[in-house]
Order: C-alpha cells, then structure tokens, then sequence
C-alpha cells in the first residue's frame, strides 16, 4: 500500500521533469501502480484509514509524486454536480481549453508540498481531455470547475509544474485576468 513515505516531496528533481509517455496498451504493471494510487487516494480520504496510516488527503496524485517519471495520475473525488471522478489516466492530453479561467478561492495544496503557498492559482476554466484509463479504454472527457482545477494540477506534474509557479509572486491574491473563482464541494 502507498503512503506518505511513498511521496517525494518538492526539491526532488523529478517533480521538475517532463514524465515519459507510458506503453500503450499499459503494462499490467502500470495498471497495478495506478490502481495503487487510486487506492492510495480513497484512503486518504477515509478517516479511520488515514488516522491509522496517518496519511493527508487528496483528490488527486501523480505519478512523478512517487519519483516515477511516467505520464499517469489518478483522481478521486467528486464534483458539485455529485459527479464522481475516481479513475486513473495514461498519456493524458489537454486537446482543448477555454480562454476563460477559474481559481479555487482557498487556493491550492500538493501532497509534495509540506507547507502552505498562499495565493490563486490561475486555471482554464473548462477542458477537454483525452487519455486511456485504468480499463484501458481511450476516453475523452469535458471538464469544468473544481474537475478542471483537479486535472489541471494532476496533469501540470507530468510537465513538472508545481501549483504555486502560476501564484503571482507580487500579488498572489490579485484575481487572475478573466477569472471567476469555482466552488468546491463541502467535505463535512
Ligand atoms: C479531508 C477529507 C481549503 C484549503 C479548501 C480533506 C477528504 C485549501 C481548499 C479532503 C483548499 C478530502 C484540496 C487541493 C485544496 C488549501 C489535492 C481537502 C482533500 C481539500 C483535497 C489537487 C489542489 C488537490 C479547497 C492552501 C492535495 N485539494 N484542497 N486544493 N480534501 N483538498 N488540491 N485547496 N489551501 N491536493 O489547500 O489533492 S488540486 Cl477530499
Ligand atoms: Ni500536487
């Protein structure tokens, strides 16, 4: 099972590379280590399992989080539609994305990032992604809001984004040019 030790954290220099593309079809041992990530996640966001393992929850997780340099992450969570993200990607690609962009108001956290970076972090506020997922189907999917947010940092980790490159170093606050904040889900 995946846990925190599991997690590189900022200053490990593969959280600054371009991740390879992986093998299509995947291996059945990408597939495995993806399904260990979702996995990771899901547990991450049950209390008595994160209490006993001490984890910090996420939404999503990238493979280069674990030191891996291949293109994949997985996502868990769910949107303010009640729709649920629970899947992971191979070679994902953002084919389009709107001129509008969105921010999450509280700003955003990173497993790899043990301190708080305030500011907005400017997103496209809608997307559209292709990939194959964990059934190894190819799947295109058109994401907006808090989904968009979520697959906007899983995906920046495979170009070696960091969230807190797109805070503005002088204002971190100023709202972002054509920006309108998204809302997140109420967790309790
Ligand atoms: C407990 C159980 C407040 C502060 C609100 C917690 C289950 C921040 C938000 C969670 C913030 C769950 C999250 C991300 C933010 C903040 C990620 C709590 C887990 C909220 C996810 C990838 C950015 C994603 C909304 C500095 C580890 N996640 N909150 N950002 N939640 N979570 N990100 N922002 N301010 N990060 O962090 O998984 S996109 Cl689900
Ligand atoms: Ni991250």
């Amino acid at each position: 099972m995946i846990t925190m030790k599991d997690i590189v954290l900022e200053g490990h220099p593969v959280l600054t590379q371009v991740a390879q593309e992986v093998q299509l079809p995947p291996t059945e041992e990408d597939t495995e280590l993806l399904k260990k990530m979702l996995q990771f996640l899901k547990n991450s966001q049950d209390e008595e399992i994160a209490e006993k393992y001490k984890l910090r929850a996420g939404v999503g997780l990238a493979a280069p989080q674990l030191g891996l340099s291949k293109r994949m992450f997985a996502v868990h969570f769910e949107d303010l539609d009640g729709k649920v993200y629970s899947d992971g990607y191979f070679n994902p690609k953002i084919i389009s994305h709107s001129v509008e962009k969105t921010f999450l108001s509280s700003g955003e956290g990173c497993l790899s990032v043990e301190r708080e970076v305030p500011g907005y972090v400017p997103r496209y506020a809608r997307i559209t992604l292709t990939a194959t997922n964990l059934a190894g189907e190819k799947v295109k999917l058109r994401l907006r809001g808090y989904a968009a947010v979520v697959f906007q940092h899983e995906f920046d980790h495979l170009n070696g984004i960091m969230f807190y490159d797109h805070i503005n170093k002088e204002e971190p606050f100023s709202i972002p040019n054509n920006a309108k904040p998204c809302d997140v889900v109420d967790l309790d």
